[in-house]
């Protein structure tokens, strides 16, 4: 029986046994080994502002699953390291993440799926893209700065889809805030309650370790020792003369505290995103990384059910459904082929399987498919609800398709689009290279890295929601398409899709103020210069039915 509390640390290993012995008496072998596989599989994306920490906090974990040998950074010397997840060129270069990563590792006989995404606001629609493939979400808070303004817009969107959060205060190396006052920030700026499951001792150069709250463990950080203190807590004479006094005085009083007023542990709170377990650490130093990984595997859920238009569908269900949350490409530059991200939702992929293509009815056999590694790719041939997979494209997906091989034909929720506010004309430098500037378009439209129109004259009209997308083009293109381009910022702020059966009657509308072009599917769309010459416009043509990007997967297709 279960006899202990939820604190005690052997309390989810028992829960686990239970459970099994349960499910194992309701539906016999055969199904329980999918439950299980399926159980074993976590898959969660890592958020934050700028600079907090993901992509450092990403290669660690990967470093500890056995993914790497040795961790990168996010900026090396030359021929040193670099960060696994930061593999394009230009974040190399910059040292920041402009695409997300989606990688895969074992650990604790957990099969585990991590989604490094960029914090800069420019590339947040990936970021979002991602959260919508997630089960739980890390969110990676400088300990120094806070919480920042790109992280709480993160959080806003995961607590909308009732995701787990998990919380990791990082950069504990460095001088820092009151834990106490980092955890008060939580409540009191996303309204998130938290629990802390770890605790630092000190910061910056008075840091000497972590406190595991659960399992009563002190692990020092210079004198890389493990202190047992078993019921005692705390207030064990053990770690007097282990640490500093005056860190030892503020660690007894905080637990006091927090033993005595702190929100209590309740994993189900957890689970529905309702309370966040907190972490301390410094991703850099890789301390209290190990802790974090070890609780976040037991505390976070296994994959979930998932909305469809056609109903729920559940993770052991027979038929097999996914979606394209992710399409990029040229990441291997040998290879130079696309890959289309496939999160798994329920049945069992088997390569070879026919599917079909929710969005156009056809059926197409998925015969090439890989791993996500960090190291190399490797053919995939049988995975489960809550894998992420790679599936070979040779143009046939878009980001939102959905995959299934049963009768009834699934669509997932629509994948957010944002609209896009800043617009450049782009032409190839040298005509000569027409071919390849068109196939970089092409490219980089699918993978919905920047917005892609074109006006009545088949210029290229590029649409982004930060500046940020358009340097990545353009780099892109020099690199990947071996393309120098031309581009020039043309004055429209305001995109709006317009519904009618004759695109072509458009034309008439066009003056200074508003410009006609067609999407990436022919679709058309008029550019205003701001909200002014919008609503004017509105105003002299009410019969004309306008719709906001966010609508347009929904409203036109
Ligand atoms: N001192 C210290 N520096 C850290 C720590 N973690 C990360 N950094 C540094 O902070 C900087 C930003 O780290 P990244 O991992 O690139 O941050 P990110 O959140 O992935 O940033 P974006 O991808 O641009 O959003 C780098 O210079 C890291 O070396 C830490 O624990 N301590
Ligand atoms: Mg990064």
């Amino acid at each position: 029986m279960l006899s202990s509390t939820k604190n005690n640390p052997l309390y989810f290993c028992r829960i686990s046994v239970e459970y099994k012995r349960l499910l194992f008496y309701q539906i016999g072998w055969k199904e329980m080994n999918i439950i299980e596989l399926i159980n074993k599989r976590r898959i969660f994306g890592i958020i934050s502002h700028p600079d907090a920490g993901k992509t450092t906090l990403t290669e660690k974990l990967l470093l500890h699953g056995g993914a790497i040998r040795q961790a990168g950074t996010v900026r090396a010397r030359k021929n040193a390291k670099f960060a696994k997840s930061d593999w394009m060129e230009i974040e190399k270069q910059r040292g920041i993440s402009v695409t997300s990563s989606v990688m895969q590792f074992e650990y604790d006989d957990k099969v585990i799926s991590i989604m490094d995404t960029p914090g800069h606001n420019d590339f947040g629609e990936d970021t979002y893209r991602i959260l919508t493939s997630v089960d739980s979400a890390v969110m990676v808070i400088d300990a120094a700065k806070g919480i920042e303004v790109q992280t709480k817009k993160l959080f806003q969107v995961c607590s909308m889809r009732g995701i787990p959060i998990f919380t990791f205060i990082n950069k504990l190396d460095r001088e820092a805030m009151d834990p106490l006052e980092s955890m008060q920030e939580l409540e009191d700026v996303l309204g998130l309650p938290s629990v802390a499951v770890t605790w630092p001792i000190g910061c910056g150069k008075e840091f000497e370790g972590i406190y595991d709250r659960q399992r009563n463990v002190v692990s020092l950080f210079k004198k890389k020792e493990l202190i047992n203190l078993y019921d005692q807590g705390v207030s064990s004479s053990k770690l007097e003369g282990k640490i500093s006094p005056s860190n030892l005085t503020n660690l007894r009083n905080a637990m006091e505290l927090l033993d005595g007023a702190g929100n209590v542990f309740d994993i189900e709170l957890v689970r529905q995103g309702k309370l966040s377990p907190v972490f301390f650490g410094s991703a850099l130093a890789d301390f209290g990384v190990t802790e974090f990984l070890k609780h976040f595997l037991v505390m976070s859920p296994p994959p979930s059910s998932r909305k469809t238009t056609t109903g729920e569908v559940h993770p052991t269900d027979d038929v097999f459904t996914g979606f394209i949350f992710k399409i990029q490409a040229n990441m291997d530059p040998n290879h130079r082929d696309r890959l289309a991200f496939l999160r798994i939702c329920s049945g069992t992929f088997v390569r070879g399987m026919n599917i079909t293509l929710s969005r156009t009815g056809r059926q197409m056999k998925l015969s090439q498919s890989t791993h996500l590694m960090a190291n190399e790719r490797e053919t995939v041939d049988t995975a489960y609800a809550g894998d992420v997979i790679g599936i070979y494209d040779s143009g046939n997906f878009q980001i939102g398709d959905t995959l299934t091989n049963g009768r009834d034909i699934v669509f997932f929720e629509p994948l957010p689009t944002f609209p896009p506010e800043l617009f450049s004309r782009v032409s190839p430098k040298n005509s000569l290279k027409g071919k390849n500037f068109q196939k970089g378009v092409e490219q980089l439209a699918q993978e919905g890295a920047i917005q892609v129109y074109r006006n009545e004259y088949n210029e290229v009209v590029l649409g982004a929601v930060g500046v940020l997308q358009f340097e990545v083009f353009e780099y892109r293109l020099v690199n990947e398409y071996n393309t120098d381009i031309r581009m020039e910022n043309i004055e429209f702020t305001v995109a709006r899709w317009v519904k009618t059966d004759d695109p072509k009657s458009l034309k008439r509308y066009q003056n200074s103020r508003c410009m006609l072009v067609f999407d990436h599917y022919e679709r058309p769309v008029l550019l205003f210069t701001n909200q002014y010459a919008l609503r004017s416009f509105q105003d002299r043509y009410e019969d004309v039915e306008l719709v906001e990007a966010l609508d347009v997967v929904d409203e036109l297709e």
